[in-house]
């Protein structure tokens, strides 16, 4: 469909096995992955992108604890451990994702004192990143999210993007979920109150 887009959320090495925030079962999504890029015309990939020493990696604070949750002047935040810098092979895509395709790659997490889970706002609920502005002015009114990770930067990304009045529908078995404290289960119940798809298969 011309007003489609499918928007891969941030296929990179360091949410990968082996990587310095590793989402289980995330090598068998890159396939998934791979087959939807290959039916969709519109692609967008999203690329975690932090400088080094970022206010999110619990390694900036003293006594920082990786996946703790702290208080930022923004309001929640999960400390993580160093992941996505900027120019490092962690931060790189998979090597097998399919990245030819895509026309657009939006870049996050790169204010040193603001995480972004969501490809549309950063989590200041204030700082947007322009994809909004992008996808309106191309006409792409329905989105198809895959990606990782699932209940954090996927489900942050397709709320956001209700919340801006895109279609929105998410490709569960091409996500996979970092499931911290029962987050998977509140952010599937969270998309569905949205009116987000969670129905399409890959
Ligand atoms: C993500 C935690 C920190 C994600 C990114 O891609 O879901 N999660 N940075
Ligand atoms: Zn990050």
């Amino acid at each position: 469909m011309p007003n489609e887009a499918l928007i891969v959320v941030d296929m990179q090495n360091d949410f990968c096995e082996g990587g310095a925030l590793a989402v289980p079962g995330a090598g068998a999504v890159v396939p998934m992955v791979n087959r939807l890029i290959t039916r969709y015309d519109n692609i967008v990939l999203t690329q975690d992108w932090h400088p080094a020493g970022h206010a999110s990696f619990a390694s900036s604070w003293a006594d920082g604890q990786p996946f703790s949750a702290v208080k930022f002047p923004y309001g929640p935040q999960i400390l993580w451990p160093d992941h996505c810098v900027q120019g490092t092979p962690g931060a790189a895509f998979h090597p097998e994702l399919i990245v030819t395709k895509a026309q657009v790659i939006v870049r996050k997490g790169h204010h040193k004192g603001i995480d972004s889970y969501s490809a549309f706002r950063e989590n200041d609920k204030m700082t947007r990143t322009g994809l909004d502005g992008y996808l309106k002015a191309r006409g792409l009114s329905r989105l198809i999210f895959c990606g990782l990770a699932l209940d954090y930067c996927v489900a942050w990304s397709a709320i956001d993007a209700r919340q801006a009045g895109f279609d929105v529908g998410v490709v569960l078995e091409a996500t996979a979920a970092i499931d911290l404290e029962g987050s998977r289960k509140r952010m599937l119940t969270e998309m569905r109150q949205a009116g987000i798809n969670l129905n399409l298969t890959a």
